[in-house]
Formats: C-alpha cells, structure tokens, sequence
C-alpha cells in the first residue's frame, strides 16, 4: 500500500504516567520528544504529510495512536481501547479523522479493539484477540470490515503473556514477506497465512524489532537490533534505525507512534 499521509501526536508531559510492564525505568519525556520528532522526520522523509494532534497531558499513552482508529482505503473505524484509562483517546482522533475519511464507523461496549492487535496484509486483516481487543471487539470489527469488502481472521494471542499486542509479534512487510517473533510463527502458519519462504524469523534477543514498519520504500526499524536489521538489508530494503529507547519504557513499539494512510 502506498501512504500519503500519517497522523501523530507527540508525548505529553505526563508520559511517564502510562501503562507499562516493561521495567525498564521511567521514561526522559524530553528524550522521547526528540525520539518522537525523529521518526516524523523519517515519516515526512518518505513522502508522508504529517498531520500532528496536540499532546494531552490526561492522556499519558495518548502518542500511541495507533490504538485508537484503523485505517482503511475504503472508511476508519475507531477503536474502543481496552484499557479504561486509554478510552477517551478515540475523541480527538474522531474529529481529526472526519476530515479524511466520510465512512468513519466504531465498536461499540462490550467490545474492546487496540489498533495495535490488527495487521493488514494486502487486504486482508489479521486480528488479535489479547489482553486489549476482546472477542466481542473482534467480530465487530471483522464485521466492519467485511461490509467495506475486506476479509479477516481472529488469531487469539492471549497464550502469549510477551504480546501486549499482535503487532508486538509480527509486521507485514508488503509482497508477501513477514517478519514474526518465534513465539508467534506458529500461529501464523496455522492461520496459513506465511510459509518458511516469505518469514523474516526474529530472535529472541531482538524480540522488540519484530514491531517495524513499511513506509512506501522503506522498512522503519528500532534501532539497536543488528540481527534483525541485517536480515532485512539482505532482502535489499531500505532500512531505516530509529531510536525508540523511551518508548520501549512504555511498552510500545515503532507502528504505534503512527496511523498512516
Ligand atoms: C499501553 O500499554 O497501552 C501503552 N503504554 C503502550 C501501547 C503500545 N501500542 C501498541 O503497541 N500498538
């Protein structure tokens, strides 16, 4: 898919007040703000407009804005996050999103959804069932996403304890490459969905860089995980390192700091 657009939010100063599990220490607010403005520079260097949402200090998770809508090319759908404290995020991404998108559809409560749970793969949309996006969450959404013509499959991670989100595990890559953390592979291939051929297998000690990105010509990539950076320079992609230490405090990963469309 090829992107024009991206939609950010820049930490707020209440950053270090979010979710987390990682134990890795309290994030420098003003290191994530240089970290932050780094990957827009890697998003607008690959032909992207960026549109950027204030920071909200009530909403400390709030630059994870992934979570909260997915994109489409034929309508958005807001999410309902599964964590109540990240709830009220979906406002202000609503009336960012009414300026590009007529068919902007929700899920509605019981239903949770993190956009971090669903990985699209050239139309068709993996959907993880997690400790964030319930099943009631999840068919919601495959139903939303069968009536804008798309197909999907629910894949339950909740075996998988590492997994805050599908998408912790796994990124589609685009012409039919994966790159999936072991813990994962094999609820992949079950789901059919990658052979050994097409699967960019990440190690354990890199687990985190299993969250990249394509970007039109470029794979975004967390930078600090030679393993896995090699493996995709092998694949002749462009590849781009971007420090994402202060995020990783807060346990999110390079896809979630962006919708992009
Ligand atoms: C949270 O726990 O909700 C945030 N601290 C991290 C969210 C990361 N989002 C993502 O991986 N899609």
């Amino acid at each position: 898919m090829h992107f024009t657009r991206a939609i950010v939010r820049p930490p707020a100063r209440s950053f270090a007040g979010g979710l987390s599990s990682a134990l890795e220490g309290p994030p420098d607010i003003n290191q994530a703000l240089v970290q932050h403005a780094g990957y827009v520079a890697a998003l607008r260097d690959c032909g992207l407009q960026v549109t950027r949402l204030a920071p909200d200090a009530a909403y400390p998770d709030g630059t994870f804005v992934e979570d909260t809508a997915i994109l489409t090319g034929r309508g958005a759908i807001l999410t309902r996050p599964g964590a109540p404290s990240r709830e009220g995020e979906v406002r202000s991404m609503a009336e960012c999103l009414r300026n590009f998108y007529a068919d902007l559809r929700g899920i509605a409560a019981p239903g949770t959804v993190d956009g971090g749970d669903i990985c699209e793969a050239d139309g068709h949309f993996l959907i993880g069932v997690s400790g964030r996006t319930n099943e009631d969450g999840a068919h919601q959404l495959a139903e939303h996403l069968g009536r804008l013509g798309y197909t999907s499959s629910i894949i339950d991670i909740r075996a998988n304890p590492a997994l805050l989100h599908l998408k912790s595990g796994i990124a589609y890559l685009g012409d039919g490459v994966w790159v999936a953390d072991g813990g994962i592979q094999n609820d992949l291939r079950f789901q059919g969905c990658v052979n050994a051929r097409d699967l960019i297998l990440v190690p354990p000690s890199e687990a985190y860089a299993a969250n990249c990105v394509r970007v039109n010509d470029a794979i975004l990539v967390a930078a600090g995980y030679p393993q896995m950076s090699a493996a995709l320079e092998k694949r002749g992609c462009r590849v781009v390192h971007l420090e994402m230490s202060e995020f990783r405090k807060m346990d999110g990963g390079l896809s979630c700091l962006s919708l992009r469309f």
